[in-house]
């Protein structure tokens, strides 16, 4: 049987950026569908588009709709991605199963790179990626942005791993990967809501045209995959470590309270952490989405020169 054709749908604006050569970024849908909050997560999804824009690059927002892979929504698809309850949370796995039985979904990291890959978009700013969930060695619960990373060749820009996660088994798993995780500004690798893990980064760039130009050498090597771009929250808007872990051990036994597994761990621990910091991390979580955005602009406009 030969494989159909893949129903993906660039928007006209993303479609004439790559053609001309042009700084495209893709953002992803699952932290606008699942991972924020209404009605931020609108407002979330449009600031995220306009911080892209404002460096000169184009956004292309990533969803499944109706049967197609959507490279760039128009703002009807951005509404209804943040308003119409019950989309389904799309990674690896399941991205053949509902573009074939004309389903809808956010797309998580995983999807998102293999979307952006698709297009030919090598740049990708998000907030948090998935990672080695705290007690997996009694779970097995890891994200599958790990091994997407080790195979897909886009460049995420996100505040390291979600610190809901257990960060020294996520640096480790990623080394065993072959996966290169860059702390952009500091040495230590960020914690998403705090801009310190107490973990030195395995790597540290500090200029997009530096982080460029050792993407475009990983792939002249013939080496598969991607690399994380590990850019700390802003300063005005971090968290004290000490705080998001108190708020996390908190998140974690309600979960465990409440029987919370397989994709719905990480949405519940985000929002019990929103909870238990009076929205604090609503705060931090916003101004490291739309940095860590204006930062992959810029990546993407360093690719786009050479
Ligand atoms: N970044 C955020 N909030 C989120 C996510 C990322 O700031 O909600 C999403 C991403 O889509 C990531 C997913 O891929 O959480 C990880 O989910 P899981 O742990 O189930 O793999
Ligand atoms: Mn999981």
């Amino acid at each position: 049987m030969p494989a159909p054709a893949l129903p993906i749908v660039l928007a006209p604006e993303v479609a004439d950026a790559l053609a001309a050569g042009r700084p495209v970024v893709a953002l992803e849908s699952t932290i606008v569908a699942h991972g924020l909050p209404r009605p931020s997560n609108l407002e979330v999804a449009r600031q995220a588009e306009a911080a892209v824009r404002a460096e000169g690059a184009v956004p292309a927002t990533i969803a499944v709709m109706d049967g197609r892979l959507r490279v760039g929504l128009d703002a009807g698809g951005l509404v209804r991605l943040a308003t119409a309850g019950g989309l389904a949370k799309l990674s690896r796995a399941d991205l053949g199963a509902c573009l074939a039985a004309g389903g809808s979904g956010a797309t998580t990291v995983a999807a998102t790179m293999i979307a952006a890959a698709a297009a030919g978009i090598a740049v990708f700013a998000t907030g948090g990626i998935g990672g080695v969930h705290r007690g997996a060695e009694t779970s097995f619960d890891i994200s599958a942005d790990l091994e997407e990373l080790a195979r897909t060749p886009v460049c995420v820009v996100a505040s390291g791993a979600k610190a809901i996660l257990d960060l020294p088994k996520t640096l480790e798993r990623l080394e065993t990967l072959g996966v290169p995780v860059i702390a952009v500004g500091q040495d230590g690798f960020p914690a998403f809501w705090s801009r310190e893990s107490g973990l030195p980064a395995p790597l540290r760039l500090d200029d997009p045209v530096a982080i460029a130009a050792a993407f475009r050498m990983r792939r002249a090597l013939g080496i598969a995959g991607g690399q994380l771009v590990a850019n700390p929250v802003p300063a005005a808007a971090a968290l004290p470590r000490r705080e998001v872990e108190a708020a996390v051990d908190v998140a974690l036994a309600a979960a465990a309270a409440g029987g919370i597994a397989g994709k719905a761990v990480t949405p519940f621990l985000l929002d019990e952490v929103r909870r238990v910091t009076g929205g604090r991390s609503l705060a931090a979580n916003v101004a490291l989405v739309l940095d860590n955005a204006r930062l992959a602009a810029r990546i993407a406009a360093a690719m786009a020169r050479t």
